[in-house]
């Protein structure tokens, strides 16, 4: 899954998109045929920062920067577009101009998300976070961050039964990054297994963040190798989609793990 943040601020690639104020669409389009050449088979399009410290946007702002966007993909690229938000309008308007996948860092815990998302018919990514961006990472606390995020990502996902989702149409992402410290994140990726035995197909995304950034002491563009070598260990612990920037390196690294695994099972 290949990351597009259509947003002035995002933490990697905030305004890669923009020519001063305005959204560059052209460049988009390219960043996306680019995306597909090297490997992937989702785009997520994405129009609020959810790095930590950032505020939201309204839906307005956020339809204005998301839509156009999904209807020039989908246009022209037959490929999964997914959109991250938590705004149940944008929900809608993506899936109306041919988004497939919804991918919330909320969960659908906002008003009106569940019954967008079950409306919308398309699989849905939710996603564990403790607090809002804002200030999720001023002072994350758990007594058991496994159990928790897994019990938590069981309610959510039994919400979505009762608001008429699918069963198969849930994934699931521990959230790493959001609300949690480094300990935490290095937990829950050891728990990788343990949660891909739920059953619920797991969505990863670690790439460029800043626990990369805690272990190497690299800045935000110096994470490539730390980012792909934990892509690769999502991936042999059971990851089901990989959520990355650098596209052509890991999907290299994933290429690497499937023949290893395909050696292993013919023998
Ligand atoms: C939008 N966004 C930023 N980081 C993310 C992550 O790790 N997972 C998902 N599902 N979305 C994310």
């Amino acid at each position: 899954m290949a990351v597009m943040n259509v947003t002035p601020d995002s933490f990697s690639d905030g305004g890669q998109f923009y020519a001063g104020t305005s959204l560059n669409l052209d460049s988009i389009l390219a960043a996306v045929e680019g995306a597909l050449a090297d490997g992937a088979t989702l785009i997520d399009i994405g129009g609020e920062s959810t790095r930590p410290g950032a505020s939201p946007v309204s839906q307005q702002e956020e339809c204005d920067r998301v839509l156009p966007v999904v209807e020039a993909v989908a246009a022209r690229f037959d490929v999964v577009i997914s959109v991250d938000t938590s705004s149940p309008e944008v929900m809608r308007g993506a899936v109306d101009l041919g988004a497939g996948m919804l991918n919330d860092v909320r969960a659908l815990r906002r008003d009106g998300a569940l019954a967008a998302a079950a409306d919308c018919g398309v699989p849905v990514c939710l996603m564990h976070m403790q607090g809002e961006p804002a200030s999720m990472q001023q002072k994350p606390e758990y007594r058991d961050i496994v159990a928790e995020v897994k019990a938590f990502l069981a309610e959510r996902s039994a919400a979505c039964r009762e608001a008429g989702l699918l069963d198969n149409h849930i994934l699931w992402d521990p959230g790493f990054g959001f609300g949690k410290s480094l300990s935490h994140n290095l937990q829950l990726f050891n728990a990788l297994p343990h949660l891909a035995e739920t059953g619920y197909p797991l969505l990863v995304g670690v790439s460029r963040k800043s626990m990369l950034g805690a272990v190497t002491g690299r800045d935000v563009d110096q994470r490539m190798a730390a980012s792909v070598t934990m892509a690769a260990l999502a991936a042999e612990r059971g990851a089901a989609i990989l959520r990355v920037h650098d596209v052509r390196e890991t999907a290299d690294a994933l290429a690497m793990v499937a023949a290893l695994k395909k050696e292993k099972d013919q023998a």
